[in-house]
């Protein structure tokens, strides 16, 4: 066993070490202290890439209060001056918009009641003022009140740092990049499943490297689910609600053979690939067989500086994707993807690779299709390099969680012996199960803390 066990996950440490495969990687951090802050504490040589990184700002909690309250008539926006010296502006309409009443908002749903047919999205406000409880109370022209809470009211200040700060908070878009130094995150299976504080590292793990290793599953079907159904339920499709990654005769799919999977990841065939993947190790090979891990924004990254162009081309192109068979159901996929996905900003969104299912049929310009063999071919020998990748071998009762967006997966060929059957058991989840999850278990930590 190459990783060893520790009693309480906590961090992932990302630290320069010579092998991946050479030691703990979560390791026991004070329960007081904020994971983002842990992380950045701790990591100062590791690259942290968030679409949003949080060095000044911080999501305002405990008790704000308010100095004074005014209207700015001109501006149409109320000023409120806080204690600690800021202050922050919120437009009318904002506030009409997001009157906490009840006649306004469905207290038992946190919702909306209030139509936008009945809202004056240029309403001007008859009063202002700080109640005696220290609550911003605005009086409608039509004597309609609204009072603002002021923690409400703090947290969704409009200035750039308020922003990015409960962006962060609501989306965990750090993210620390990683080569084959990676030292992975790695919990114990049962204690996440069983202790919440564990159940929170894990998933914080998950979300900022990407991956995160446990060790202690029971060695038979059934775990993926387990571990779906901590953090909600798991995502169905035509490979069933798990499947079984073996050596398949008339086999559906090149991972069902024995064949070597170069790093991708899966299901790009899909309009929304599943966002998570779970797999666990009932039984390993004898020869071969080993995973291979590769941080798909890493290289992506790397790309971009070595060859803009290569980038450049596998961020426009749209590519197509197919998956035709029979397993759960039949099934003739077709989707269109680019290899590496960017928002508006240029930030990494998503990484779409995958050898098997990239179609023969290729819906670009005749003269683009030699540079999109260039640029994929580029792309891949970057994965491919040793630096790259992070490489290890499951034993049973193992199971690896990963971002099927981002990492990229891959296997060894292995030999099939009759009693010796290579069997892992997998599972897709969506990212929105898990990010919810995640939200309600820092809440709850943070509540006992
Ligand atoms: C897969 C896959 C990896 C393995 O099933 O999609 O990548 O180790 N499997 O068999
Ligand atoms: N399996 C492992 O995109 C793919 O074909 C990925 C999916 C068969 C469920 C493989
Ligand atoms: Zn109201
Ligand atoms: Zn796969």
């Amino acid at each position: 066993m190459w990783m060893s066990r520790f009693a309480r996950v906590s961090l992932p440490v990302l630290q320069r070490s010579t092998s991946a495969l050479s030691g703990p990687v979560l390791r026991a951090a004070p329960r007081t202290e904020a994971a983002a802050g842990r992380l950045r504490g701790t990591l100062p040589s590791v690259q942290v890439c968030g679409q949003h990184t949080l060095r000044s700002a911080s999501v305002p909690s405990g008790r704000q209060s308010v100095r004074h309250a005014q209207a700015l008539k001109k501006e149409r926006m109320v000023q409120v001056d806080w204690e600690d010296g800021g202050h922050s502006l919120y437009p009318f309409a904002w506030l009409r918009d997001n009157c906490q009443c009840p006649m306004c908002t469905l207290q038992s749903a946190q919702a909306r009641k209030l139509l936008m047919s009945n809202v004056d999205v240029n309403t001007g406000v008859d009063s202002v003022d700080v109640t005696g409880d220290n609550k911003v109370s605005i009086v409608w022209p039509d004597k309609h009140t609204s009072v603002f809470d002021p923690e409400w009211l703090k947290k969704r200040c409009f200035s750039p740092a308020a922003r990015e700060a409960l962006q962060e908070e609501l989306f965990y878009n750090e993210r620390h990049h990683w080569d084959s130094k990676l030292r992975i995150p790695t919990a114990d299976f049962e204690e996440v499943l069983r202790d919440d504080r564990a159940a929170l590292d894990w998933l914080l793990a998950l979300r900022r490297v990407g991956m995160v290793y446990m060790k202690g599953a029971p060695v038979e079907k059934g775990q993926v689910v387990r571990l779906a159904q901590r953090i909600g339920y798991l995502r169905l499709t035509f490979y069933g609600p798990t499947f079984q990654v073996e050596d398949k005769q008339m086999a559906n799919n090149v991972a069902y053979t024995t064949g070597t999977l170069s790093a991708h990841t899966d299901y790009p065939a899909m309009t929304s690939p599943p966002g998570v993947q779970v797999l666990h190790c009932i039984r390993q090979a004898a020869e071969g067989g080993e995973s291979v891990m590769v941080d798909g924004f890493h290289v992506a990254q790397k790309l971009r500086t070595e060859d803009p162009e290569a980038f450049r081309t596998l961020a426009s192109l749209r590519i197509d994707f197919t998956d035709i068979g029979t397993d759960y159901c039949d099934f003739s996929l077709q989707a269109k993807k680019h290899i590496i996905e960017v928002d508006d900003d240029g930030r990494l969104e998503k990484i779409h690779l995958n050898n098997a299912t990239r179609d023969s049929v290729l819906d670009i310009p005749l003269e683009q299709v030699q540079p999109f063999y260039r640029a994929l071919r580029a792309l891949t020998d970057i994965a491919n390099r040793p630096e790259s990748m992070v490489t290890y071998k499951m034993d049973p009762g193992d199971v690896v969680i990963f971002d099927n967006w981002r990492v990229l997966h891959g296997r060894m060929s292995y030999v099939s012996k009759p009693g010796a059957f290579r069997h892992l058991e997998g599972a897709y989840l969506d990212w929105d199960e898990v990010m919810s999850r995640l939200r309600i278990l820092h809440a709850s930590v943070h509540k006992d803390a």
